[in-house]
């Protein structure tokens, strides 16, 4: 993750969306007129960088984007020393943005979700994992899950959808978990499967949400419904989520602040990701944030992310997570930039397609105000991105979206 290929005087010469070919500046240009005859530069749309830093679009691997309403009230609450599990358990947190989700229209989720996605394309971000789970149950699940793919029809950007019905017991269900947890095997799981709305499944797995055992159920199942399984894993304690996410092979596992040793070293052995998302963190004033040092110092593949969400974490700025992976997760920039791009491609089923500027894969790029990427993490709570090209096209412009 510390190793980064870094061309000085460098071109990126993309065809039909594609990265055709990279390298330093004069042999790219001896290479197309090769390939495509002597006056083939004339032809070629030509973007001058002017010596500015190009680096891999931003890939954020877990976010909550679709959502109604803010939590503003229950920041000040938790300030005021009211837990966040507690505030879940009396009716609040998750439960009050499923009660605004559940009544708001797919066309306001949508256009709200929309404006978070050009907020997030302005500072750089190109591809956007999105989960479901403020609707808890088949009918508003699935207009979320619409909704995500609505967003990746009409937005340039990539969308990536993940089922996460297992979020919180919603009311109608309150007090008995295992009630719920059989209403998601034998009805959500296997609809959203066979509607095709979403590509991987989520579940909360956390001391009075699911336990572990629920949670390997509802992986499990999810997996038979052709939905990849991701889990939110020792977020606030320690339940051996990471485990359990390498045991039944997870694409990833994520939060991971409460993991235990044994869960370090499983994921090192695995191919599971973890997906460290330290703006959480600090949104909840935490002393101690995921160990992403002893994480990657004993192999595991760390990404990261912003979780964009209403109770956690209302952050849209993959750069502002890179500079938290550096000063409070003691992260080099450069593994910072792996796990804000080709980690967080990988976490998401993307890392074949995106994620780095190799040949073959997608134009996503960001031109970087900076001549050096360690700039990025350096200059904290700023935004960087001067140019954002997605598939070989410009969509956003200093912290503008153009879409
Ligand atoms: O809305 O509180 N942790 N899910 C699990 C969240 C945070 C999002 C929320
Ligand atoms: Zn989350």
């Amino acid at each position: 993750m510390d190793r980064l290929d870094v061309f000085r005087d460098a071109a990126v010469y993309c065809v039909s969306g594609r990265i055709r070919d990279i390298g330093p500046t004069p042999e790219v240009i001896r290479r197309i007129e090769l390939a495509e005859g002597p006056g083939a530069l004339g032809d070629i749309v030509h973007y001058d960088a002017g010596g500015r830093c190009a680096v891999p679009g931003l890939c954020d691997a877990h976010t909550h984007l679709v959502f109604s309403g803010t939590r503003a009230d229950e920041y000040e609450q938790r300030i005021r020393g009211a837990s966040y599990l507690e505030i879940l358990a009396s009716g609040g947190g998750i439960l009050s943005t499923v009660r605004k989700t559940r009544e708001a229209s797919e066309l306001d989720l949508f256009c709200d979700a929309r404006a978070r996605a050009r907020k997030m394309a302005g500072y750089g971000t190109t591809t956007i994992e999105v989960k479901s789970g403020y609707g808890l149950d088949l009918l508003n699940e699935a207009k979320s899950l619409r909704v995500i793919a609505r967003l990746n029809r009409e937005l340039p950007l990539d969308f990536v959808p993940t089922l996460m019905a297992a979020h919180a017991v919603p009311p109608e269900f309150a007090g008995n978990s295992e009630g719920f947890v059989e209403y998601l095997l034998e009805t959500v799981i296997p609809e959203i499967g066979a509607m095709q709305l979403a590509e991987f499944a989520d579940v909360f797995c956390e001391k009075g949400v699911f336990t572990p055992e629920q949670s390997r159920r509802i992986l499990l199942r999810s997996l038979e419904a052709g939905l990849r399984p991701k889990i939110h894993a020792d977020e606030i304690e320690s339940s051996g989520g990471a485990e359990l996410a390498c045991a039944i092979g997870a694409v990833s596992a994520e939060h991971l602040v409460r993991v235990s040793p044994q869960g370090i070293h499983d994921l090192a052995r695995s191919e599971t990701v973890a997906v460290l998302l330290p703006a959480t963190s600090v949104f909840l004033g935490l002393h101690r944030p995921a160990p992403a040092r002893d994480m990657i110092d004993s192999g595991v593949a760390v990404a990261l992310a912003t979780d964009c969400n209403p109770g956690t974490s209302p952050v849209f700025s993959m750069q502002l997570v890179m500079s938290l992976a550096c000063s409070y997760l003691r992260m080099t920039a450069a593994e910072a930039l792996t796990a804000a791009t080709l980690n967080a491609a990988f976490a998401i089923g993307r890392g074949q397609d995106t994620g780095s500027l190799h040949r073959g894969k997608k134009a996503d790029i960001v031109i970087i105000d900076a001549q050096d990427y360690r700039e990025i993490p350096y200059f904290m709570g700023s935004n960087l991105a001067s140019a954002v090209i997605k598939d070989g096209t410009v969509i956003a412009c200093d912290g503008r979206s153009m879409f």
